[in-house]
Parts: structure tokens; sequence; C-alpha cells
């Protein structure tokens, strides 16, 4: 159970280091050196601090401890000034993160059992497995069962889902090296790497959620957010919403994506996501126009977007790869005379996705433009890394950045960090995606890990219903919470953050703030993404 008074007074990644990372830990007192002590209490390694003086994210007057040098298998804390940090591991450490943040994935799953042996003190019966109905015509029902929770909610959002998606298989398809002997102990996991069969359990539910026409329903959920029971007893009718033209071309991109990386593994599978994408493809031909008609009577999660451009390049990108087809290319130069950010990786923001598609693809590439793509993921990695340098944290969020899921952002830049550093030949930047996984991990102003189960002091309460209505009183592991919101919207966050706290400290591990502590599978998912890279190295 989380226990304030473990709060240590030094700040690092409680989850630990790699042998030969860059190795920092925070202080926010004055303190000249500092020591790593072994568990028997015998010093390892001596250092002098550096000031680094106020910081803005923070309000703390930082000082840092660097133990690069420190090398050596074990488990540490460090002293300094009578004061103690969390204990830590130096070795091989990313292999359990990266597993623990994966595994969370298979806690979400929805219109299935959780079984004693997979869950363990987490089964329960199967949910959500009645016939849905349409939204527009109640008299027509359809399955469609499948695919993860969202988030603390029950809903399902396939946006949501196809940046997920999004990030994890490009994980796979960066570092497969990565997940070739990651298991997360779920089921039917023997003929492919795990991370591959948990996502197979989405895009099933993706490929139900297409209309015989091709359009892709924007979310099944029921009209308004369950309560906080078991996803068992959530037993209000399940709608299937409209479609929407975002929905319809993330779902075509993530298809097709993920067509080409199952064809190695489920042929018959990988048939099936290109038939599904060209359908969805398809259907964003002959509706050229934005397409998204939320009816404001259903009251779960919202995830509009004012424009669909860029997920519709994201599709172009995709199918492009996936077939080799000029069309395709021509839409993408299309789309691409539209105004968006092509290094977002996001539910909202997706071009970042085909960007990095194209950046990859095996298919005849124009180096004009793959080279514009790189240059414009190295101009996002120096944003990030100035921002990194101002933070007394090392974090690559700038003050005015802490909102809603800061903590995707953290990760996400971690992502950027890596693109930059494997595709663009900029390695020069893996330790500071070392530092956004240090932040995530610990080394923050609050000295808490944001990941349930990883570190001593670490979250435990989430808003996450089968989380508080299970009656267990420690959290799934591998959960990422939101983070720091410096504008808490929740009654309970806003009671309890007072006016004027500095960005970074604007947090509370307690059920009821969805605005700091829910989790998402797009929270997660990135996550895995730099976990498991930072495992490779
Ligand atoms: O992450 C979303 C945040 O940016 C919005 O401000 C908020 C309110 O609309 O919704 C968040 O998304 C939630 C979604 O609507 C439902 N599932 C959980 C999501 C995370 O809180
Ligand atoms: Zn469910």
């Amino acid at each position: 159970m989380y226990d304030a008074s473990k709060k240590p007074d030094i700040f690092l990644n409680q989850a630990g280091y790699n042998l030969n990372s860059v190795k920092t830990a925070y202080m926010p007192f004055s303190a000249e050196a500092f020591t790593v002590e072994d568990m028997d209490g015998n010093a390892v390694f001596t250092g002098k601090t550096e000031h680094f003086g106020y910081d803005e994210t923070s309000g703390d007057d930082v000082y840092t401890a660097d133990f690069s040098p420190l090398c050596r298998k074990g488990t540490f804390r460090i002293k300094a000034d009578g004061k103690y940090s969390a204990r830590f591991r130096i070795g091989n450490i990313y292999k359990d993160v990266c597993r623990d943040t994966l595994r969370a994935f298979y806690y979400l799953r929805c219109g299935c059992g959780l079984d004693r042996k997979h869950a363990g003190e987490f089964e329960h019966p199967p949910c959500h497995t009645e016939k849905a109905v349409l939204w527009e015509d109640n008299s027509v029902t359809a399955d469609v069962c499948g695919g993860w929770h969202d988030a603390g909610d029950y809903g399902r959002y396939v946006t949501a889902g196809a940046a997920a998606l999004g990030h994890l298989l490009y994980a796979y398809r960066m570092f497969p090296q990565a997940f070739s002997d990651i298991r997360t102990n779920i089921p039917d996991s023997c003929d492919m790497p795990d991370l591959l069969t948990e996502c197979k359990a989405e895009l099933l539910w993706i490929t139900k959620m297409q209309n015989s026409e091709g359009g892709v329903y924007h979310k099944a959920t029921t009209k308004g957010h369950a309560p906080f029971v078991m996803p068992q007893d959530d037993t209000a009718q399940m709608y299937i919403l409209p479609v929407s033209s975002m929905a319809t071309a993330d779902s075509a991109a993530v298809c097709a994506l993920a067509s080409d990386i199952y064809k190695n593994f489920d042929k018959e599978f990988s048939e099936e996501l290109k038939a599904c994408a060209e359908k969805a493809y398809g259907w964003l031909k002959s509706n050229p126009d934005y397409y998204f008609d939320p009816p404001k009577e259903c009251t779960t999660g919202g995830y509009g977007e004012r424009d669909d451009k860029d997920n519709r390049f994201w599709a172009a990108a995709e199918m492009y790869s996936l077939t080799g087809e000029k069309s395709y290319h021509d839409d993408m130069l299309e789309y691409l005379q539209y105004d968006f950010n092509l290094t977002a990786l996001g539910y909202g923001d997706t071009a970042g996705f085909g960007t990095l598609s194209y950046i990859l693809t095996e298919q005849k590439q124009d180096p004009e433009l793959a080279e514009k793509f790189r240059q414009a993921y190295i101009g996002k990695a120096e944003y990030f890394k100035e921002n990194s340098e101002k933070c007394g944290y090392g974090t690559a969020l700038a003050p005015k950045e802490y909102y809603w899921g800061s903590n995707m952002n953290v990760l996400k830049a971690g992502m950027t960090f890596i693109i930059a550093a494997e595709l663009c030949g900029k390695k020069d930047f893996i330790p500071y995606a070392v530092k956004q996984a240090d932040y995530i991990s610990g080394a923050n102003a609050l000295g808490i890990s944001f990941i349930s189960g990883i570190g001593e002091y670490c979250i435990n309460n989430p808003h996450l219903r089968p989380a508080a209505a299970d009656g267990i009183e420690k959290c799934h592991e591998g959960m990422i919470s939101g983070g720091p919101n410096k504008r808490p919207s929740d009654p309970d966050a806003v009671r309890l953050i007072s006016e004027g706290t500095p960005p970074m400290k604007c947090f509370a591990d307690v059920t009821e703030c969805y605005s700091l502590n829910e989790i998402t599978i797009y929270w997660n998912s990135p996550g895995v993404f730099l976990f498991g890279y930072l495992s490779t190295q």
C-alpha cells in the first residue's frame, strides 16, 4: 500500500540503471558530497554534487549527483547529508519494467475473463460480452467484444486504441530483439512474441468495429461512465457510436502496419488486416470530408479531433509501405500540403506515425522527403533536449506543458530521442531518453515512481475501476499514471492541489483524481516503447 512515510529524500530512478548508462540522482536540498552504498552499508562510490540552482518546473533548488562511473551490478542506495534515496538496482533492469508495463494491457482486456493462471489474484469473470446496439438504430445489434478497456473507464475508443497500437507496433518494428524473450504470462502465447499476441486482441476488436461499407465506428461504450464496479458488473447497454473519418483512417493505418508485421507469424490474420485496411481506405476515398458526429447524450470519452488530414496521411503512408502502390504515395503528398505536426505520435495528432512509416519503409522512397521527415524528428528532439537541460530534473517538458496526461508527453519525448538517435543518426540523444525513463520511475520532484509496483515509493491508487473495486490493497503492477497536471479539473484534485503549486508537483496518488492519476492504454504504450528500447542498451 502507498505509504507517504516511505517518501525518499533523494530522488532517482527506483527501477534502476543499465550498467553503462548515465546515472543521475536529484536532491532538493544542499549537500556537497554524496555516497552510493551497497545493502551492507559499504560505500561503493563517492562524488561531489553539482548545484543546478532554481528549477522553475518544481520550485526546487536542485543539487544533482552524477554516479555514471559506477558500473557495478547490485542493489544500492544513495546517501547525502544523512538523507537517503530509495533502493535501486544497477544491471539489466529494463526487461522487468518493459514486461510489467506490457503486461498491464492484459489486465485491461475486455470481452474475456482473466483466469487465475494468468491474472493471479486479479482474476475476474468475462466482461462486456453482450451484443451491442447501434446508437443510430437500436434495432441493429453487433458483436464488438474484445480489445482493451481504454483507461480507468471501461470505454473502448478506436483512435485511442490505434495510437497505443502505433507505439507498441513501432517498438516491435524498430527493435524486435527487445521483445523476443519478454514473456508476460498471457494466454495463447506460443508462436509469436507476447507483444504481438497482446496487440492481436486489440486489432481483432478494431476489425469488428468496421461496418459493411468500410467505415469504422468511433467507439463502443455505455451511455455514461460506469460506477466504480468490477468490469463484469458493468452491465448497462453497450452502444456502438457513429463512424468517424478519424477512426476509419487510424484503422486503415494501423491494420496496414500490422498486416506487414504479422505476415511472418500469422498469414491468415495478416490477410484479414490487409482487407480491413483496404476497405477502410476505400471508405476514406469515397468520403473525402472530415466526418465526426458524436451524440451529446453519450457522455463517455469524446476523443474529438478538429481535423482528419493527419490521420488520412498516416493511412496513406502505411498503405504505401504495405503495397508500394503509387496512388498511396500521391495521396500522402496531397495530404502533406496541409499544416500538421510531422512528429506527433498521439491519438489526436497522428502524423508522426506516418512519417515514421515512410522513414522505415522498404518501398521506393523519395530521399528528399525522407530527409525532411528525419530533420523534423531531429528538430523536435532538439526542442525536448533544450527543455531537459533547463529543467532541474532533466525532464523534457517546459513548465507550461504539464497538463492532463503529462507523463505521456515525457514518454513520447523519450520516443522522439530514440527515433532521432536510431533513425536519424543522432546517438547523442540517448542519455536524454534515459532521463525521461528516470523521471517516470522516481527521478522527479515528488520522488515518486509513476508506475504501480515499480520502486519502493510508487503509485498504488490510480483512477482505475478494477483497482478500486477488487478489494485488493495492491494495484495491478505496471500501470503508468497520467502524472502532474498544472490545471487539475476533477473536484478532488482541485481541493488537494493548492493554487500556485509548481507544475511538477501538481500530483496526488488518489483514486478520485482522474485528471492527475488515471491510467490509459496510450500512456502505457510509449512506456513500453521507451523501456523496451532501453532494455537493448
Ligand atoms: O486524455 C484526455 C484529456 O486530454 C481530456 O482533457 C479529458 C477530458 O475530455 O479526457 C481525457 O481522455 C479520457 C477519455 O475521455 C476517456 N478515457 C480516459 C481518458 C484519460 O483520462
Ligand atoms: Zn470489458
